[in-house]
């Protein structure tokens, strides 16, 4: 078992402290799937009222003081107004999510789109999601794209991938200094014949392309059944170029369910991977530092409730990783002790951390569980009173 002296666990709680989990704001709104969206009293009504929200999270985790907007979904008249709230309330507002999924015109895609009038087009909101960056002091910009073809022959797949990267190029000479483009992929869906951005070696084709400030961000949900992904982690980390996580959880494609919902254990080993690399703690500017990001949907359970819940599973992963006794994991793998080094790991995770997290959170002047100070807090109640007519934060069926 790892050895919890008071020494061990006063590290691991520091390093905890410090250890910064950013909020989606499409987390507080409606969502659903395709088939329905069933609506939430009391849920924001724009962007200002989600960071109201976002800012309850902050408020009994303690470790959540940023939250990512998405656009168009969270678009204002006044983007240094909606940063002046959200500091108001505690946070900042985080990465700028950029959308060129949900017009009719990208039916072909966007930036890949055979028309480079429609291209045009997804490459100025691109530019516009800088502008906003700017005004709200973003650090990361981060760039999903639904671009694809459902049959063999609708496009040329080659010809895609240069109208992408002169896109990209184009975003990425625009961003300030200190700014960030993180560059997400996913294995299908929408299209199913071939996806632009599948799978984290195209990403990284093309950030390692772009230059330093273009990393890689991995979304769990985004990948086949079985596959590693804390080793795409330790490659990426490698490489320097890992951006960031969204993190959530995944039964079957991207379900996007609680982070460490569905297997706690491999958010704990991507989480030891993230701990050896020394990448936990991220530098708040500059090109280093890994964004540690929720990107969920609370279709059905509430949602101020289901982020806390998110972050206190993405605490305990990390707390268990950081119990990993590294000299003892070292040794036995440098020994050949396949079971001993396997039991280093084991021990770790198998520890119960929520008594050490407890500690913590009283330490930093807060409630020793979270999610039960936010039920006691009234806070849902009275925002069920208060807001009527929350719309859909974007999937909107
Ligand atoms: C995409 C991708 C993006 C997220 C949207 C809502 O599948 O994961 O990160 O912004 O969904
Ligand atoms: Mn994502």
């Amino acid at each position: 078992m790892p050895d919890l002296t008071a020494v061990k666990t006063a590290s691991v709680q520091t390093m905890l402290r410090n250890h910064r989990i950013e909020l989606p704001s499409w987390a507080f709104g409606n969502s659903g799937t395709r088939f329905k969206v069933f609506g939430q009293p009391g849920v924001p009504r724009n962007a200002f009222e989600k960071a109201d929200d976002a800012a309850q999270v902050h408020k009994y985790t303690g470790v959540t003081p940023s939250m990512a907007v998405h656009i168009p979904w969270d678009k204002v008249d006044d983007y240094a107004a909606l940063a002046v709230h959200a500091k108001n309330n505690g946070i900042r507002i985080g990465t700028v999510n950029a959308n060129v999924f949900q017009d009719e015109d990208y039916k072909l895609g966007s930036v890949c789109n055979p028309d480079p009038k429609i291209r045009g087009k997804a490459l100025a909101h691109l530019l516009d999601c800088v502008d906003i960056m700017d005004a709200t002091g973003s650090r990361d910009l981060k760039l999903w794209f639904a671009d694809g073809t459902n049959y063999p022959g609708q496009d040329d797949i080659a010809a895609r991938q240069d109208r992408l990267a002169e896109a990209l190029r184009a975003v990425y000479d625009r961003l300030g200094p200190g700014q960030r483009m993180l560059l997400e992929y996913k294995l299908f869906e929408p299209s199913f014949y071939s996806t632009d951005i599948p799978d984290w070696g195209t990403s990284l084709v093309h950030c390692q392309a772009l230059g330093p400030r273009a990393m890689v961000v991995v979304d769990t949900g985004h990948h086949a059944p079985g596959v590693n992904i804390e080793f795409i982690v330790a490659m990426l980390l490698r490489a320097g170029r890992l951006g960031g996580f969204d993190f959530n959880s995944r039964f079957y494609a991207d379900d996007d369910l609680m982070a460490g919902a569905a297997d706690p254990f491999q958010l704990f080993r991507i989480m030891h991977e993230v701990v050896k690399a020394n990448a936990l703690i991220t530098a708040r500017s500059g090109d280093a530092g890994v964004a540690f990001m929720l990107d969920q949907c609370h279709n059905i359970e509430p949602k101020i409730p289901g982020q806390i819940r998110s972050v206190m599973n993405v605490q305990e992963a990390t707390a268990k990783a950081l119990l990993v006794d590294a000299e003892a994991l070292r040794a036995a793998q440098r020994s050949g002790d396949v079971l001993g080094a396997n039991g280093a790991l084991m021990d770790a995770y198998n520890t119960d951390v929520r008594p050490l997290l407890a500690e913590l959170r009283e330490e930093m002047g807060l409630a020793r569980d979270p999610y039960a100070a936010y039920l006691a807090s009234g806070y849902g109640e009275k925002i069920m009173s208060e807001r009527h007519g929350g719309s859909p934060a974007g999937w909107g069926a």
